[in-house]
């Protein structure tokens, strides 16, 4: 394991401690965009931290992840004082932490963005699923989260990722790299091709519906994937979401989707085996109940006509996204080695071919929830 103690990282992590030394630093979680850092103190009180170079080719304006993330925590924090989870539940908030001289980023002499956030103790995440009542907690988790920030007017948050979740601007940027594309065609690369084309006029069913005044914007987290939430060690029930670089307006059907495609694929997205991947509905079911727990009283008739097709469009979304990316060389998402990212859109496909095959019985797990 590389030793941060004294490299870049240690020169940023001085920034932001705030007590006794720090005795350790090493990467930590495995974001496909930013890098992050879990800095460990010898101090009495708080032990560790979270630390992250923001990637600012894809967050071209850093400081704004930063405001819309004081304004969100903030509201929440709020929120909870003023309407305590039942049940004395345990619920933590990350909290922006600030440099010496009062400042919630630190710009490092070769232009790197870093900012610190709280790391929630006695407790971890999980890439995947494990069982039902994992499934259960994820779903709750997401329903607590919308509902603090259900009285948040989206319009106070900054856009921060201009198109994010916006399938056709992701579909024409597709067709763009396409044009240009002059690399060999494999069979898995024509297996995407058509796979793409065969959706494209679907693709647009979120953004129609919203155009048309079905749906409507909200203040949503943008990636609640499974290891965004972080579940207690002792009791096992969920006590928060991290990640909230991407908190701003959007449809809650791109959370609902993203949580789903990701909770329900017990293979995880990680996997490079895509004959091994499907939508699990016992998940889907125990999921959605979980979540409906709190969001039943914010939704309305429209959101749930259009769950199903979140579902099957954040997973077919994400495979595009990382198709694309592969075509135009890795650019966006961090990868392992050159193919990593037509590996990860194969995930998808598959995970979106498993959804399409059970389109009735999702519909039916919905259906029976409204
Ligand atoms: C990216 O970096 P990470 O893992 O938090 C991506 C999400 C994808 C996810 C897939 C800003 O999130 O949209 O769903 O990878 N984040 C951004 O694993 O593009
Ligand atoms: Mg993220």
């Amino acid at each position: 394991m590389t030793d941060n103690t004294h490299g870049k990282p240690a020169a940023a992590a001085e920034r932001f401690r705030s007590s006794g030394n720090i005795i350790g630093i090493r990467e930590f979680g495995n974001g496909n965009i930013n890098q992050t850092f879990l800095v460990t103190l010898n101090a009495g009180g708080e032990k560790h931290f979270v630390l992250q170079r923001i990637n600012t080719r894809v967050f071209s304006r850093p400081e704004l992840i930063m405001s819309n993330m004081r304004i969100a925590t903030g509201h929440m924090r709020q929120h909870l004082q003023r309407a305590p989870l039942g049940e004395g539940r345990r619920w933590e908030v990350p909290q922006v932490l600030l440099t010496k001289r009062g400042e919630d980023h630190w710009t490092d002499p070769e232009g790197s963005f870093w900012r610190a956030i709280s790391y929630i103790e006695n407790a971890q995440s999980f890439d995947t699923v494990k069982d039902i009542g994992h499934a259960g907690e994820i779903g709750y988790a997401l329903g607590i989260f919308h509902n603090l920030l259900s009285d948040l007017p989206p319009g106070l948050l900054a856009d921060t990722l201009e198109g994010f979740h916006i399938t056709p601007r992701y579909l024409r940027h597709f067709y763009k790299v396409m044009e240009k594309y002059s690399g060999r065609k494999s069979p898995e690369i024509n297996y995407c091709l058509n796979f793409v084309n065969a959706r494209n006029a679907w693709a647009h069913v979120l953004e129609n519906a919203r155009a048309q005044g079905k749906l409507s914007l909200r203040t949503i987290h943008g990636d609640p994937k499974v290891n965004n939430f972080m579940i207690d060690i002792t009791t096992g029930q969920a006590v928060g979401i991290v990640d909230l670089d991407t908190v701003k307006p959007g449809l809650v059907h791109y959370d609902i989707g993203d949580c789903l495609r990701s909770g329900c694929n017990p293979a995880g997205e990680r996997t490079e085996n895509g004959e091994t991947v499907r939508f699990d509905t016992d998940f889907c079911r125990a999921i959605l109940q979980g979540y409906l727990l709190t969001a039943k009283k914010f939704l309305t008739g429209s959101d749930f006509d259009y769950m199903f097709d979140s579902v099957r469009l954040l997973a077919f979304e994400l495979g595009l996204r990382f198709l694309t990316d592969y075509l135009e060389g890795n650019v966006y998402f961090r990868v392992g080695h050159p193919e990593h990212n037509l590996a990860r859109a194969l995930v998808q496909f598959k995970l979106t071919e498993s959804i399409e095959s059970q389109k009735k019985t999702i519909h039916n797990i919905i259906g029976d929830m409204r």
